[in-house]
């Protein structure tokens, strides 16, 4: 392990850290963490504020696996105290409602948290409790030899203009879709497959308390409709729209009398409504970078692998990769020992494409009713019925749905 160079970082000799984090979503931050228990030196690299990153709302359910995982490092007390539980989802369709209790299946439950929330909670002890350097703001990021034994960042400072190089160990991709780590892979070395679903979701958030004590999923022949608790003020819905669909089409009328068609069922209680404080479209589509690993470069989180929020697994993956890629690099900088490293690939990837598919699978079921072909909307059906009426089928939904079957 090397200890931070005490070298100027203008003075023509890179700055050295034996892991630079590029990133600080759930992800890197995790890595960030893992690291500094360790007492490895690392440096996280972020293109926005933390005030920024602190408050963007994204995801929302946790799965209990990540929780303990997050637990066991030291990184969920604010969590547990604070997410609540969900133990059970409604599905409604051809105008009935259909519990689904999923804890009663496998003893297991989702916990609701907000990811703005563990971000907060993650910055907070990387930086504040266990001195972690962290950079906010920084502009250009630039990945240079992933595959030399010799890897840098470099990267523009944001008050002064001028450009910083940092010298590595490994380098931690976790700079999600739209980030420069994966990008900067030599062509032609990483097998990108991509799926479309051909569909885009409004992606609201409400200023609203939830209507329900669960998740909410509506398969209406206008389109599919979620609803999912974030916190007691504030609820996130989704409505099935065209893919690049503009937002300004969706006014706060047209939202709310979508929602309370597609999310009507008999004996369903009415939809508490409030200012629609986030409305954007999403296209969903997902896609998985293969391998995750190239030299001393390590992709995690959606940096690697995108799955559209249809399952919302996103954030419960990203969260595997960071135990698991943590953990590699603590053993391979404290004690010397790879072989983390070396399974680090494949042992996400099996995680990853199980989700994909249950994604898919899902998809089908939520999509198939407004899709205008009887064949697939009847098929959608029968998929929906399957769950209520067999106990084999059950009993598979609530494993994919909870991620219990593979272990974090
Ligand atoms: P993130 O969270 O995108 O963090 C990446 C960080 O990298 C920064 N960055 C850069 N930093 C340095 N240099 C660069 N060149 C950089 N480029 C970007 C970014 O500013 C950012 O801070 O990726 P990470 O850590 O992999 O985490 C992934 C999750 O954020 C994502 O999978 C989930 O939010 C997906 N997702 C959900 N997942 C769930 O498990 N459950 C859910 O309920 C759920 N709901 C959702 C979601 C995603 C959504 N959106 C917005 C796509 C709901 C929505 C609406």
């Amino acid at each position: 392990m090397t200890a931070p160079s005490p070298l100027h970082l203008n003075s023509g000799s890179p700055q050295r850290f034996s892991v630079v984090v590029v990133g600080a979503g759930p992800a890197g931050l995790t890595v960030g963490n893992i690291l500094r228990a360790a007492g490895v030196d690392c440096l996280v690299l972020e293109t926005e504020t933390r005030e920024f990153i602190e408050q963007r709302p994204r995801a929302g359910v946790i799965e209990e696996w990540a929780v303990r995982g997050l637990e066991r490092r030291g990184l969920a007390r604010n969590l547990v105290q604070r997410a609540q539980t969900h133990t059970e989802c409604e599905f409604r369709f051809a105008g009935e409602r259909y519990r689904f209790e999923y804890t009663e299946l496998t003893g297991r439950h989702h916990f609701i948290y907000p990811q703005q929330f563990l971000v907060t909670d993650l910055v907070r002890e990387y930086a504040d409790v266990r001195g972690g350097e962290i950079r906010f703001g920084v502009r250009d990021v630039r990945l240079n030899g992933p595959e030399s034994g010799r890897p840098s960042v470099s990267y523009v400072c944001p008050e002064s203009g001028e450009r910083r190089v940092v010298a590595a160990d490994f380098v931690a991709g976790c700079d999600g879709a739209r980030g420069v780590t994966r990008a900067s892979l030599p062509p032609g070395r990483a097998r990108l497959a991509r799926h479309d679903y051909g569909v885009g979701w409004l992606a609201l958030l409400a200023e609203a308390p939830p209507s329900s004590d669960c998740v909410v999923f509506g398969m209406h022949p206008c389109g599919f409709a979620g609803h999912m608790a974030r916190s007691p003020e504030v609820t996130r819905f989704y409505l099935q729209c065209p893919p690049g669909d503009d937002p300004e089409n969706w006014s706060h009328d047209r939202v709310w009398a979508e929602l309370r068609e597609r999310l009507g069922a008999a004996g369903a209680p009415p939809l508490k409504e409030g200012r629609l404080i986030e409305r954007r479209v999403l296209d969903m589509h997902g896609y998985v970078v293969e391998p995750m690993a190239f030299g001393r470069l390590f992709l995690a989180g959606d940096a690697a692998h995108l799955t559209a929020p249809i399952a919302a697994k996103g954030l419960n993956l990203a969260l595997h990769d960071a135990f698991l890629l943590g953990d590699g690099l603590v053993a391979s900088l404290t004690k010397g020992e790879d072989s983390g490293l070396s399974r680090y690939s494949a042992a996400c990837l099996a995680r990853v494409w199980d989700y994909q598919e249950f994604s898919q699978w899902l998809a089908e079921m939520y999509h198939g009713t407004a899709s205008g072909d009887p064949y697939r909307a009847g098929a959608a059906l029968a998929r929906l019925r399957r769950l209520f009426d067999s106990p084999v089928a059950a009993a598979w939904f609530a494993e994919q749905y909870l991620g219990v079957r593979t272990t974090g």
